[in-house]
């Protein structure tokens, strides 16, 4: 099957770099994005979001004539959906993005066409986008009703990339493809294997959701178990970091690191579409998630502890992101711990994130961000939340009359 032009709904974190790369191998690429400063953005050869040498890959595509962005969807070959599918209150699957990509895309459906669903969704989401598809197209057939004879062609095919590593991992990750048939599956194969270095596994829609939703609460267990080691250490005055680095000379042993809590809009998110489809037996993932979201009100505790020996300590927090070395803030537990620590008002707060140049909304006002330098200077208390290149090589002796609490271990590694 020949994919010549491509539309990809959904120009964020997944979508543009999976647009970038459709482009760089000289198809015809055209985005859908809802947000018009986002296509602008992306039409001047620009973006909107960071992530490294998706600028220069944008850049080359949009100027080069390969990628152009729209709000409207218009025909095309192939269509991947990368919207967001994030949870309601009661940690139901909301996936009002995905219906609602599906009903701007079904007009312009023609025979023939792939639709591919990349966002990560709960199981049967594939199908019932199928439905969606299906209610507002009955000219065409779709394969939950006519399977390989279908018009058109309908696969689950979830990204998998590491913010921060996206356009390596892009192509050389292995991919999962699951169609709702063997054909829309070979079809889907045959589309990502326009830039996907890595294997293309084929397996049903069904599995494909279940597997991305796997390796995301894998992750969240093996990193509660390191959490819930490092509340077990400290009780026990065990230095947790040296305890898992022996741990680990095991060959059959790979403990993962305790942090401040798990951030990101994936591993906080994902398990919790398990939890609700299978609520009786995903015991462990949901106290994984219970763990994990209960760390920052620990090290919020062990704050205020240290915080009572003094007067109007100065309590400097280092890190704001939800992992080293990005900017990103979005559910980031550091900020979560920051923004409680300024409401505890236990102290002066100021904090160190050398990724962002202001402050986000919700500290504007009530914290300081400061450069490094004036911050360990400035503090009493100083609070490690995020392991970024330049805390790791911190020099300990500058910190040895202050009251140190290392979230991260950085200075237990170094
Ligand atoms: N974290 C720890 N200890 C660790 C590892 C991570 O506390 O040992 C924390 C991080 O600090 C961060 C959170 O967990 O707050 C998540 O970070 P991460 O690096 O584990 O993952 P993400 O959210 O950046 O990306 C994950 C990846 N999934 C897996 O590694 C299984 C990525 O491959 C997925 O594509 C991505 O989720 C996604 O989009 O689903």
């Amino acid at each position: 099957m020949e994919f010549q032009t491509i539309s990809v709904i959904g120009l964020g974190y997944i979508g543009l770099p999976t647009a970038a790369a459709f482009a760089a191998r000289r198809k015809q690429v055209i985005g859908v994005d809802v947000n018009q400063h986002a296509v602008d953005t992306i039409n001047r050869g620009e973006i909107h979001i960071v992530e490294p040498e998706l600028d220069m890959l944008v850049h080359a595509a949009v100027t080069q004539g390969h990628l152009r962005a729209v709000t409207s969807p218009e025909p095309a070959d192939a269509f991947l959906v990368a919207v967001p599918t994030p949870f309601t209150d009661g940690y139901k699957p909301d996936l009002s993005y995905i219906e609602a990509a599906s009903r701007a895309i079904a007009p312009v459906l023609k025979k023939g066409n792939l639709v591919v669903l990349e966002s990560t969704s709960p199981v049967g989401a594939t199908e019932q986008m199928a439905k969606w598809l299906a209610e507002m197209r009955p000219d065409l057939s779709f394969p939950q009703e006519n399977g390989e004879a279908s018009d058109i062609r309908i696969a689950h095919c979830p990204e998998r990339v590491l913010p921060g590593h996206v356009i390596r991992e892009l192509v050389e990750n292995d991919r999962i493809i699951g169609g709702m048939t063997r054909r829309c599956s070979e079809a889907a194969r045959a589309l990502y294997q326009t830039f996907v270095t890595g294997e293309c596994v084929i397996t049903d829609a069904r599995t494909a959701e279940m597997c991305k939703l796997t390796e995301n609460a894998s992750r969240d267990v093996g990193i509660a178990f390191a959490n819930e080691l490092s509340l077990i250490c400290d009780r026990l005055d065990i230095n947790v970091w040296e305890l898992i680095r022996l741990a680990n000379r095991h060959p059959r042993v790979n403990i993962l690191q305790p942090g401040p809590g798990v951030g990101g809009h994936c591993i906080a998110v994902d398990p919790w579409f398990i939890v609700d489809s299978a609520p009786e037996e995903a015991r462990l993932i949901r106290t994984a998630r219970a763990v994990n979201d209960s760390k920052p009100h620990w090290v919020v505790e062990r704050v205020k502890r240290a915080a009572a020996r003094f007067k109007e300590p100065v309590i400097a927090c280092l890190g704001l992101a939800f992992k080293a070395n990005i900017d990103d803030l979005r559910e980031s537990p550091a900020l979560e711990i920051v923004a409680m620590l300024a409401d505890a008002r236990i102290g002066g707060i100021v904090a160190v994130e050398p990724n962002i140049s202001a402050l986000p909304q919700p500290l504007l006002g009530k914290i300081e961000l400061m450069s490094m330098a004036d911050a360990i200077n400035a503090a009493d208390i100083i609070v490690l939340l995020v392991d970024h290149r330049g805390f790791t090589s911190m020099d300990g002796n500058r910190m040895l009359s202050k009251v140190l609490i290392d979230t991260r271990g950085v200075l237990a590694r170094g």
